[in-house]
């Protein structure tokens, strides 16, 4: 307890605070956004805040000290602070956003008579027990928890609590679990309407009770490091996730064709079987862009090697893939297989960079090949070690890199909280570091392929802390063929995007147990927005290509697959606007409608941008579907039908209808569908235009390289008014700076003519069918108009 407040002073931005017992500091890294931490513990940075975003050069602020509070005034907030450090935040109308529970904790009594329910297996939920940092917080009545990464569960954390400690538990997750792969200690509160956010920068074991214990408050805590947070002001949700990941960055825009289709499987383990399915996809007219090759391609599992007999010339097998319009991921693990005259082996040792026991010996446990040592990502040596490591499959083509077992999993029992890490020389035990294994990994893997390549690299990761957005890619372990767990996917990738980690998707069709023809359909059709799209099954599991179950399955699944193709320029669009807003690609229909409380609870749909509304059929044999639909009007974008917002409708749902509607006054870019991306030169810009009145940017760009940020790239602004008497669109160029423009445009009307076409004022001519107008352009303009008299 911190007891009494004696004095304080401010310091440029921030406000040390002694107490009697403790010294806290409130910094203002913006009006909206305040860092509250104790001095002493830490003194090096912040793993997921690498710098941030922020201008704090001339924040306002006024502290004021009243007899039993400090008051600090900012232009957003007012925070009250009082002794033992509770802290309240209020808006500028002194209506309180979040306030300190000044209570002792009180948890319900969990009654049990006996210890025999455990011995006879019952796994009991056990006690929260005080952690060495613990925050409590009032609960109002209507307040909704979200975010936390990738918990179990449903999209409101509410009554609920979890546990951050990546862990890999390949047993089908459930509701009940506390922890899995990933620790994003980020929520993101909705009282009433109004959004704040709490970012818990700490990476010991941590804890998050969202009224389980007791209905009055919630609580986070840890069981190491010091009391470390951050207060981000909304009232906006937007403005909240724009805030976070100002903090702890954003998801870089990504190379083009890893928006395309992924094909996986523990594992495609030889040259002939890879070239098979490969072969298959472009047979069977289904488009796809990248095979994986899970752990079986190496030699005896050695990390940066390959099996020279199961993949005859690995480099030929590559360049073979690469002209049919494959790119190959190949999986990556941290252990490091203990065997003398491997070169990793024997590098990591002679400079060393693994992982100690507190007496200094390599910590040796085992993972796929048997006995392996840990590269320590916490030290930047060994970081670029590492990363340079990946030179080698560089060298032979390899795509993009899929890191694996980073929380780190082991099969010889977890890895000791006191195994030491360097971490620079500010050392630190496991128990501190376990959660940023996989993030530092991420770091080393990105930045070794960016120093390695001029292309943007390509990262999947298991594991990740906060902040691991900024190298990584992300895909939810170990799911089931389970109708539960296609359910799950929605609600865990919304709060994962609204965690920062935008770049996510689940196994499609699941990974354990055996897909039915069904399910695997379901599963495609629900996954047309996730960004990671990647079919993935485990082995032993039945195959789960698309061809391997009835013909009805297979037509379905392209149907789908071929679905997602055209929406590409709309995916890509959404992630370059997500480098500039931090907005995911997949959405809670709460962020755009947030005072709208049926959506709240919503689990099982989502918005794909703004416009979009996904109502994936998530239960076995359902045949209509209960679908909502916020404010606005909405198109069925099967049957062209609208519908009337605020309102509840039910959709036929026959097993190759997927529910989907997009927003009236939207402008939506397609491609023609193709193989894989950048089979053609694409040409002709596809327009579907539901009339009303709004407008869309539309990027450009060479979908690999970082010439973006030099300017090289193509930004289109298309608008439409729609008025009494007369209509409108126009197409403007933003910004000109890729050189590969569109030479046509085919735009698509919903119940609307189109009369006159002028491109840069001068009549142009169209064609014109049922629905759609076409025009051809000279490559450049300035201006196109569309009119309706
Ligand atoms: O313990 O590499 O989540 O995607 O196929 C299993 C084999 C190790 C777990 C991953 C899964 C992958 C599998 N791996």
């Amino acid at each position: 307890m911190a007891a009494k407040l004696k004095n304080y002073q401010v310091e440029n931005n921030q406000i040390k605070l002694v107490y009697e017992s403790q010294t806290f500091f409130v910094k203002i890294i913006e009006a909206g956004v305040i860092q509250l931490f104790e001095a002493g513990y830490k003194d090096y940075d912040s793993f997921a805040v690498e710098g941030n975003n922020f201008n704090s050069a001339d924040l306002n602020f006024e502290v004021e000290n009243k007899k039993d509070k400090l008051i600090i005034t900012t232009a957003e907030l007012v925070i009250e602070i009082k002794n033992n450090f509770e802290v309240d935040f209020y808006d500028l109308d002194h209506n309180p956003i979040s306030k300190d529970y000044s209570q002792k904790r009180d948890p319900f009594i969990r009654k049990k008579s006996s210890n025999l329910a455990e011995e006879e297996g019952h796994k009991l939920q056990g006690e929260l027990k005080e952690q060495s940092v613990e925050i409590l917080r009032e609960i109002s009545t209507a307040e909704k928890f979200y975010g936390l990464g990738d918990r179990t569960g449903h999209l409101n954390k509410k009554g609920y609590r979890y546990q951050l400690w990546n862990t890999d538990d390949p047993s089908p997750h459930v509701e009940s679990f506390e922890v899995l792969y990933k620790s994003i200690p980020f929520v993101l509160g909705l009282k009433d309407d109004y959004a704040y956010g709490l970012f818990f920068d700490n990476t010991f074991r941590s804890y998050f009770d969202f009224g389980k214990e007791n209905e009055d408050y919630f609580y986070y805590g840890a069981e190491g490091g010091s009391l470390n947070y951050y207060f981000i002001n909304g009232p906006s949700a937007k403005k909240v996730i724009d805030s976070y990941t100002k903090l702890t960055g954003r998801t870089p825009l990504p190379q083009k064709w890893t928006l395309g289709n992924h094909q996986s499987r523990w594992s495609y383990d030889s040259r002939e079987r890879v070239e098979a399915i490969a072969d298959n996809f472009r047979k069977k007219d289904i488009p796809c862009d990248v095979i994986h090759l899970d752990i079986d391609y190496m030699d005896d599992y050695k990390v940066f090697t390959w099996d020279e007999d199961k993949f005859r010339d690995m480099k030929e097998m590559i360049g073979n893939l690469h002209e049919k319009g494959f790119k190959v991921v190949t999986i990556i693990d941290p252990g490091i297989k203990k065997e003398k005259d491997y070169q990793v082996y024997d590098q990591c040792l002679e400079n060393k960079y693994y992982l100690t026991d507190p007496d200094g010996i390599p910590y040796v446990n085992e993972v796929w090949p048997g006995e392996c040592i840990f590269p320590d990502f916490t030290s930047s040596g060994c970081r670029k070690w590492w990363g340079n490591n990946h030179q080698k499959l560089l060298e032979i083509g390899i795509d993009g890199i899929w890191n694996d077992m980073n929380e780190p999993a082991s099969f010889n029992g977890p890895l000791p909280e006191d195994i030491v890490f360097d971490n620079d020389g500010q050392k630190m035990e496991h128990k501190e570091a376990h959660n940023i294994y996989g993030h530092l990994m991420s770091k080393s893997t990105y930045e070794g392929i960016n120093n390695l390549s001029n292309k943007r690299p390509f990262v999947i990761t298991r594991a990740s802390y906060a902040g691991t957005q900024k190298y990584s890619t992300f895909w939810t372990g170990d799911n089931h063929s389970l109708w539960q767990h296609l359910r799950m996917a929605l609600p865990m990738l919304m709060n994962m995007g609204l965690s920062g980690l935008s770049f996510s998707g689940t196994d499609i069709g699941g990974f354990g147990s055996d897909a039915t023809s069904e399910l695997l359909i379901r599963w495609y059709q629900a996954s047309i927005f996730t960004p990671l799209f990647r079919n993935h099954s485990s082995t032993g599991s039945r195959d789960q290509e698309p061809w391997t179950f009835k013909q009805e399955v297979e037509e379905i699944s392209k149907k789908y697959i071929k679905l997602r193709y055209k929406f590409i320029p709309y995916i890509y669009d959404l992630f370059w606007q997500g480098e500039k807003n931090g907005l995911p690609v997949m959405r809670p229909l709460f962020l755009h409608n947030q005072s709208d409380s049926n959506t709240y609870n919503l689990n099982d749909q989502f918005l794909a941008g703004e416009n979009i509304l996904m109502a994936p059929v998530v239960q076995q044999g359902q045949k209509y579907r209960k679908v909502y639909l916020p404010e606005g009007k909405w198109i069925d974008y099967w049957t062209g039908e609208e519908h009337q917002g605020n309102n509840y409708i039910l959709k036929e749902s026959s097993l190759d209808t997927l529910p989907m509607y997009i927003k009236k006054g939207s402008i939506i870019p397609n491609y023609e569908v193709q193989n894989y991306i950048g089979e053609k030169k694409i040409d002709e810009l596809k327009l579907k235009i539901y009339p009303g009145t709004g407008d869309y940017l539309h990027y450009q760009d060479d979908g690999e390289s970082f010439d973006y940020q030099e300017g090289k790239y193509n930004l289109y602004k298309f608008t439409q008014n729609d008025f009494d008497q007369s209509y409108k669109v126009s197409l403007e160029f933003k910004n000109k700076g890729y050189n590969d423009f569109y030479s046509s445009f085919e735009i698509e009307f919903f119940n609307t003519d189109i009369d006159e076409v002028k491109v840069d004022n001068e009549k142009t001519d169209f064609e014109k069918e049922a629905q759609s107008i076409t025009f051809n352009i000279n490559g450049e303009f300035r201006k196109i108009e569309l009119f309706k008299a």
